[in-house]
């Protein structure tokens, strides 16, 4: 009698579910609820032949599936009534539970970064080129007047994959390429990843570089400092303090690396800007003549000049991040934080 019931109770919800329209309605009722000779009627019927004792116990859970199926009916008969899909009205649904979020992705920290820096430039009237990683001796060194056996060579941790072809160690070649095949005025930068081999708490193997050139006629030390000193403001704050510190980079002469006030403490000092109160954020200069004449240009009639970015260490004085491997090691915690 107890397993009857049971099976039965299953048996008239797989056939309510299966109910989508409400001319279906009525023969469900007359087949499970029908009080001449409905299956719970005859079932119930059963009971006079059960021992006296089981009785009460067994009529009671009669009664609680009849409740039961019953209910489900009524609510089945409205949600139809109301118009409601047969998957609205599946037993048990909680219509009012917040729906199941699915894992939505987004850009990496550094891309962010590097898409921020992009659209600066772009607004201050630069256009973006990208080019190969895999780039040749004579484009990353040689037209960047890099010689063989120049010892800024050493410098660069070069992975080579043969002995002319080489991962990019900057994307200044990108720069070079441009300046062979197109004729001043001339604005760019070259977003991109860059290779190099070394790797510690400040440096991975890969890392993604901003460069940036401008070529035209009489374009001074003035203009780099104005260019890169707007672009500092946007990036970090417009009352941001900007030092340019004379450097040596090969491919520039005059060269200045740019420093801004340290971002952690605010010029006084800490352990970030090793207590001088400055951090070094990228280097630049005014092109090389030397660099002009290889690319076809005229060193006397234009001038221009040249910088680059590691976009790692900009993420990092941004989001004051002190581990430039975090980036690399795919750990969602971390990642999903910006
Ligand atoms: C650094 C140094 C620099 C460039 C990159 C460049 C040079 C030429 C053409 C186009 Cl000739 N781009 N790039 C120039 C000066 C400095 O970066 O320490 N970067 C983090």
């Amino acid at each position: 009698m107890e397993q009857k019931l049971t099976k039965l109770k299953e048996e008239a919800l797989a056939a309510l579910a299966e109910v989508t329209d409400s001319a279906e309605l009525e023969p469900f009722r007359v087949q499970y609820l029908g009080r001449k000779s409905g299956v719970l009627t005859t079932v119930m019927r059963g009971l006079a032949n059960v021992a006296k004792e089981d009785r009460p116990r067994l009529g009671a859970l009669a009664n609680t599936v009849k409740k039961e199926i019953t209910s489900l009916f009524e609510q089945k008969k409205q949600a139809l009534a109301a118009g409601q899909t047969p998957e609205d009205s599946i037993v048990g649904l909680d219509l009012s539970l917040p729906g199941r979020r699915l894992p939505v992705g987004k850009l990496h920290p550094v891309t962010q970064v590097m898409e921020e820096i992009c659209s600066i430039f772009e607004g201050l009237g630069f256009a973006v080129a990208e080019g190969p990683d895999v780039e040749t001796d004579h484009y990353n060194f040689e037209a960047l007047n890099i010689p063989k056996h120049h010892p800024a060579r050493d410098m660069h941790d070069t992975f080579y994959i043969s002995d002319s072809i080489l991962l990019r160690t900057h994307t200044s070649p990108m720069q070079a390429r441009i300046m062979e095949n197109q004729e001043p005025p001339l604005r760019y930068i070259a977003p991109g990843k860059v290779y190099r081999c070394d790797s510690d708490i400040t440096h991975t193997p890969m890392f993604v570089q901003v460069e940036g050139f401008l070529v035209d006629r009489q374009v001074s030390f003035a203009d780099l400092k104005g260019v890169l000193t707007s672009f500092l403001h946007r990036m970090f704050s417009d009352d941001l303090a900007v030092r340019f510190r004379p450097s040596f980079f090969p491919f520039t002469e005059p060269s200045a690396e740019v420093d801004i006030a340290c971002v952690i403490c605010g010029g006084k000092g800490c352990r970030v800007c090793k207590r001088t109160g400055w951090i070094e954020i990228l280097g630049s200069g005014l092109i090389d003549p030397e660099v002009m004449k290889m690319v076809g240009y005229d060193p006397d009639e234009y001038s221009g000049f040249a910088f680059g970015l590691g976009v790692e260490r900009i993420a990092m004085l941004k989001y004051g991040i002190n581990d430039i491997r975090l980036y690399y090691e795919n750990d969602l915690r971390f990642l999903s934080q910006f």
